[in-house]
C-alpha cells in the first residue's frame, strides 16, 4: 500500500457545538487538520479560533460566507501548498462516523489515484425527503457517468487526491459542489471507490444543525445536474468517455 501525505479537511459554517469534537475525532487518525471557517458568526468563529490557539487545527478563515464548495476549494489549495497528497474531508456537523476514517484511508492507500466516497447507511434519524432527493441525484449521476459509479453524490465524507481535485474546474461554490466535483473528476479519468458508512442526524439538543437551504440549494443542485447532463451529452457526441475504463 502507498504511504499518503494526508490531512483532514473540515469546512464549517456555524457549527459551534460540534466542530471541536469532529476535529478531535479526525485527529485520532490524522495528526494534521485544516479547518476552513466559512464566515461563521461569533459563536462558531470563536470556537474555531480556540482550535487554532490550542494547536488542534490549521485554520483558514473566509471573511464572508461563500458556501461549502468555496470552503473545500480553499482547503484543497491550502493542502496542496502544504504538500499534502490527499485530503480526508468530513463535515463539521457530527453526522459522519469518524470511526470509519481508517476504512476510507485504507481504500485511499490501496487506490491513491481514486476519489474515495462515503456511501451513507442511514439510520432512522435521516429526514425521508433528504433521502429521496439523494436517490434522484444518484439517478442523474448514473446518467452523467454512464452507469452507477457514484453511490451517493452528496456525502460529505470522502478522500480527495489533492492534485486531481484541484485540477478540476467549473464546480459550484455551495451544495452543488459535492456532486459536480465527483462527476467532473470521473470525467477527468479518476476512479471511484465507495465505502459504506453510517450517517446519523443529530438532534438540535445534541448540537445538530443543518444549513442546507431547501430552495436555494435545491435550485443550485438542479442547475448543476442540468449542466452535467448537457456536459455528458457533449462528451458522448464528441467520443469522450464518461468514466475511466
Ligand atoms: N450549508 C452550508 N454548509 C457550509 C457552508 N460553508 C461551509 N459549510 C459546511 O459544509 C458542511 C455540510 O453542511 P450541512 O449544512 O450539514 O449540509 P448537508 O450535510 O448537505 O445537509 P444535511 O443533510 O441537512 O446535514 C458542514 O460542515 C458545514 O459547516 C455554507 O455556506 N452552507
Ligand atoms: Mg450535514
Amino acid at each position: 500500500m502507498t504511504e499518503l501525505r494526508v490531512c483532514g479537511l473540515v469546512p464549517t459554517f456555524d457549527n459551534p457545538r460540534t466542530i471541536r469534537e469532529v476535529v478531535n475525532q479526525v485527529r485520532a487518525h490524522i495528526p494534521d487538520v485544516i479547518v476552513v471557517d466559512d464566515g461563521s458568526a461569533d459563536p462558531g468563529r470563536i470556537e474555531v479560533e480556540a482550535l487554532a490557539r490550542d494547536g488542534l487545527a490549521r485554520v483558514l478563515r473566509r471573511s464572508r460566507n461563500g458556501g461549502k464548495g468555496a470552503a473545500v476549494k480553499d482547503g484543497l489549495r491550502f493542502a496542496a501548498e502544504l504538500g499534502f497528497t490527499h485530503c480526508l474531508q468530513i463535515d463539521a456537523d457530527g453526522q459522519h462516523e469518524a470511526g470509519d476514517i481508517p476504512r476510507l484511508l485504507d481504500a485511499s492507500r490501496t487506490r491513491p489515484d481514486a476519489l474515495i466516497l462515503g456511501q451513507p447507511v442511514f439510520d432512522g434519524s435521516a429526514p425521508s425527503l433528504r433521502r429521496k432527493a439523494r436517490l434522484i441525484s444518484r439517478f442523474l449521476t448514473d446518467l452523467q457517468t454512464g452507469k452507477r459509479v457514484i453511490q451517493d453524490p452528496l456525502c460529505g465524507f470522502r478522500v480527495y487526491p489533492v492534485q486531481a481535485a484541484i485540477g478540476v474546474e467549473g464546480c459550484g461554490d455551495r451544495m452543488d459542489f459535492d456532486i459536480e466535483i465527483a462527476v467532473r473528476m470521473i470525467w477527468h479519468g479518476c476512479p471511484v471507490v465507495n465505502v459504506p458508512t453510517l450517517v446519523r442526524y443529530m438532534t438540535a439538543a445534541e448540537g445538530g444543525v443543518s444549513h442546507f437551504r431547501m430552495v436555494r440549494d435545491n435550485l443550485l443542485i438542479s442547475w448543476a445536474h442540468t449542466k452535467l447532463c448537457a456536459g455528458a451529452l457533449a462528451r458522448l457526441m464528441t467520443g469522450r468517455p464518461l468514466r475511466p475504463a
